[in-house]
C-alpha cells in the first residue's frame, strides 16, 4: 500500500516539486527513494524500453530542440514514496496520493482528429476518477499538423471539437474553472498521433484570467466552431506553505485577436506583457507573490531562425530568462510566432 493519503492526515497536501533536470539526472532520480511522478522530455527519447531505468513516468516529446540545445526533462515530483502506477486505455499516470502525472499517445486515423480528441479526454477524465486525483491541475497537448487543413477546418480547431465535449460529457468545467494548459504543433506526420500529458491533484485548482485577453473558453466562433478549454492560468496550493502558478501558453493575443502580425520582437514584448497581467491577477488570488524572473519558462518559437531574437528580447526583459528553454513547435494559429508557457511555486496560501 501507498503511504496514507493525506486527506486522512487532515492537512493539505505533501509537497509538489517541479525540476529542469539533465537525462542523467532523471535517470537517477528514477532509480533513488523516491521517483518522479513523470515528466517531459524535450529532446530526449529516453532509456531504450525495457531497460531497468524504463520509461517510469516519461513522456518524450516529437518536438524538436533548437540546433545547440541540451535535452532535458521536465519532472513532476512529490516527496512520498512509494508511488502507484495505473494505465486506462492509452492513459498512463503514477501517483502518490496527493498528486498525479499521465500521459497518453493516441495514433490518429486520417480526418479523425475530433473523435480522436474526444477518445483522448474521455480516457482521461475516467483516470483521473481512478488514481484519486481528480482534478486536472495542467494540460500540455500536443498534436501533428497543428495548422493543416484538415478537410474545411483547421485541425487545432477540431481538436477543440472534441476537446471541449469531453470536457462537458464527463462534467469537468470546460468554461470557468477549466484548467491551465497548452497546444503545441509536433513534427510528425498525421498518423504520429495526438499526445497529452497532465499534472492532477485531490483539489480543484484557483483558475486565473487576463483582463487584457479574453477568456480562450469565450472566444468567438471566428477561432472555430467551439472555443478551446483552458483558463490563462492556474493556482494551486502546493504543500509546504507554497502555492504553484500554471501559466497556460500565453501569446501576442489581445482581446481575442492576434496582435503585431509578422513581428516577432513585437509579439514577444506583448507576450511579457501578458504573462505580467497575469502574475498581476493571479496575485488577487491569495497572499503569494511572483515575478516574472520567478517563472521557469518554456519558449516555443515557430520559426528556428527567430529563435536567437526572441531569446535576446527575452533575455533584455527579464534576465533571469537569458538561458530560458527554446523549442521549436508551430502554435495553435497560424499567425502567432512565439508562445511562452510557465510555472512558479512561492510562499504563501490562497484568498
Ligand atoms: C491562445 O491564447 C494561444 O488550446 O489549450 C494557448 C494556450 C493557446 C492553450 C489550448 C491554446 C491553448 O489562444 C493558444
Amino acid at each position: 500500500m501507498t503511504a496514507p493519503s493525506s486527506s486522512l492526515r487532515g492537512i493539505g497536501p505533501r509537497p509538489l516539486h517541479a525540476l529542469r533536470l539533465a537525462p542523467a539526472e532523471w535517470l537517477q532520480r528514477v532509480a533513488s527513494a523516491q521517483p518522479p511522478l513523470g515528466g517531459l522530455a524535450w529532446g530526449w527519447a529516453g532509456p531504450p524500453q525495457g531497460t531497468a531505468a524504463d520509461l517510469s513516468g516519461l513522456a518524450p516529446l516529437q518536438t524538436p530542440l533548437l540546433a545547440g540545445a541540451a535535452p532535458w526533462v521536465d519532472a513532476w515530483c512529490g516527496e512520498a514514496a512509494p508511488l502507484h502506477r495505473g494505465r486506462n486505455g492509452a492513459v498512463h499516470w503514477q501517483s502518490d496520493g496527493d498528486w498525479a502525472f499521465g500521459h497518453l499517445h493516441l495514433p490518429e486515423a486520417e480526418g479523425a482528429l475530433e473523435a480522436t480528441a474526444y477518445r483522448a479526454y474521455r480516457d482521461l477524465f475516467a483516470a483521473l476518477q481512478g488514481c484519486g486525483c481528480p482534478q486536472v491541475l495542467r494540460l500540455w497537448n500536443y498534436l501533428p499538423r497543428i495548422n493543416a487543413d484538415g478537410g474545411g477546418l483547421e485541425r487545432y480547431r477540431q481538436f477543440n471539437i472534441g476537446r471541449q465535449q469531453a470536457f462537458i460529457d464527463a462534467g469537468h468545467d470546460a468554461f470557468e474553472g477549466a484548467p491551465a494548459a497548452c497546444a503545441l504543433g509536433t513534427a510528425g506526420e498525421v498518423a504520429s498521433g495526438l499526445s497529452i500529458r497532465f499534472l492532477a491533484g485531490r483539489v480543484a485548482p484557483r483558475p486565473v484570467d487576463n483582463p487584457r485577453q479574453v477568456p480562450a473558453y469565450r472566444y468567438s466562433t471566428a477561432y472555430g466552431p467551439r472555443a478551446p478549454t483552458f483558463s490563462r492560468a492556474a493556482l494551486a496550493e502546493a504543500g509546504g506553505g507554497r502555492v504553484l502558478l500554471l501559466v497556460s501558453g500565453t501569446a501576442s493575443i489581445v482581446g481575442e485577436h492576434t496582435v503585431h502580425e509578422g513581428d516577432v520582437v513585437a509579439q514577444t514584448q506583448e507576450t511579457l506583457r501578458n504573462l505580467q497581467a497575469v502574475i498581476d491577477s493571479a496575485h488577487r488570488g491569495g497572499s503569494a507573490r511572483y515575478t516574472l524572473a520567478d517563472l521557469q519558462p518554456t519558449v516555443y518559437v515557430r520559426h528556428a531562425s527567430d529563435a536567437a531574437v526572441v531569446q535576446a528580447v527575452l533575455a533584455q526583459a527579464v534576465p533571469a530568462w537569458a538561458q530560458a528553454p527554446c523549442v521549436q513547435a508551430d502554435i495553435c494559429r497560424a499567425n502567432l510566432l512565439v508562445e511562452i508557457e510557465a510555472h512558479a511555486f512561492a510562499p504563501g496560501a490562497l484568498a
